[in-house]
């Protein structure tokens, strides 16, 4: 490397420009040659075969995850690549498992959407040690060492929660009491949309997460959990901020069987942006979701396009998101894609 950097000519060019020498520069570069060719883009253009990739997905637990198993599938049909699909059933030892095959297979990438912060070291060390890119999309890691991933193709999740706390309070003119669903323990989307809606909602003291439960991230728990809060805080619950429009719409069912009403008694906003949140939109029971766009196939594919050519990545590509509202709702829901 830093004989590279070096600006003085090597002492034996200066000497030997004999046509013996030009000879042996000839053969020389033809040596060369080949090696130079498996530079990056050359890699690339050079590769015939098909590429094989690995994606160790979470699993089918809300509309978002199935619309992006459908674009990080469908992409690879697209782009005529091989796809090994792995369902971990939102278990974090099945994904480790999913993975360790994947590197066992000889794959040329791996696409992981992991399901947890934690706990990833030991398989991504294997993977490296292995040259085979990987490539985290949705959900960060936390690692000690970033260069054991590609790149992170993701929201900013903390965003999402300060545009739906900045909305909420705007809409409760910075007063009531809100109840939260969290998101699956320890996933990047739940812990950073609590850290996002907690700092977007510190400006307004007169608003109050009186309770805070995981939903799993789950239409069925979602519902399950409000049941149980409803019971417990009855007509206190002014709102309800869910991290994920399936446990959003779980909570709603449950506010319509105690007797009250979504969308005017008990506020709901939360995020995802799927086309079920629209529907409840359009039918005046959830007032506001904030997408978060799960169309992540083009993306992941062209970073493994580059990971797989040697090219270095950005350690993050932020995913831009917005916020969507009941008033507009009808306007907007023709137009959407999951
Ligand atoms: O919001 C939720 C899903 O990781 C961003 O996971 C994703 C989240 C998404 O199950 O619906």
């Amino acid at each position: 490397m830093n004989r590279m950097k070096s600006n003085a000519p090597h002492p034996t060019v200066r000497t030997t420009l004999t046509p013996g020498f030009l000879g042996t520069l000839s053969l020389t570069l033809a040596l060369l040659l080949p090696l130079m060719l498996t530079a990056p883009a050359a890699r690339a253009a050079a590769r015939t075969k098909p590429l094989t990739v690995g994606f160790a997905q979470v699993g089918a637990e809300s509309a978002w995850r199935t619309a992006e198993t459908e674009s990080i599938k469908g992409e690879a049909s697209k782009r005529g690549i091989t796809l090994k699909f792995s369902d971990a059933q939102g278990k974090q030892e099945n994904q480790i498992k999913a993975v360790r095959g994947f590197i066992a297979q000889g794959v040329d990438a791996i696409i992981l959407a992991p399901v947890v912060e934690t706990g990833w070291e030991p398989v991504l060390r294997d993977a490296k040690r292995a040259r085979i890119p990987v490539v985290l999309v949705d959900r960060g890691i936390k690692v000690s060492d970033d260069s054991l991933f590609a790149t992170l193709i993701a929201s900013d999740f903390i965003a999402e929660g300060r545009m739906a706390a900045e909305w909420l309070s705007r809409k409760l003119n910075g007063k009531g009491n809100i109840v939260e669903l969290q998101g699956t323990p320890g996933a990047a989307p739940a812990i950073d949309r609590k850290k996002g809606f907690e700092a977007g909602i510190a400006s307004a003291p007169g608003l109050k997460i009186i309770a805070s439960q995981s939903g799993d991230f789950r239409r069925a728990t979602g519902k399950e959990v409000m049941e149980a809060l409803l019971k417990k805080h009855g007509t206190e619950i002014q709102a309800v901020y869910a991290h994920n429009d399936d446990m959003a719409i779980g909570a709603i069912q449950a506010i319509e069987e105690s007797g009250r009403k979504p969308g005017s008694e008990v506020v709901v906003v939360s995020i995802d942006g799927v086309r079920g949140a629209f529907e409840s939109m359009v039918a005046g029971k959830l007032n506001c979701t904030v997408e978060c766009n799960p169309l992540l196939g083009p993306l992941a594919y062209d970073a493994v396009e580059k990971a797989v050519a040697g090219e270095k990545l950005p350690r993050k590509t932020v995913v831009p998101d917005r916020v969507y509202e009941q008033s507009t709702a009808r306007a907007s829901i023709g137009s959407r894609q999951y």
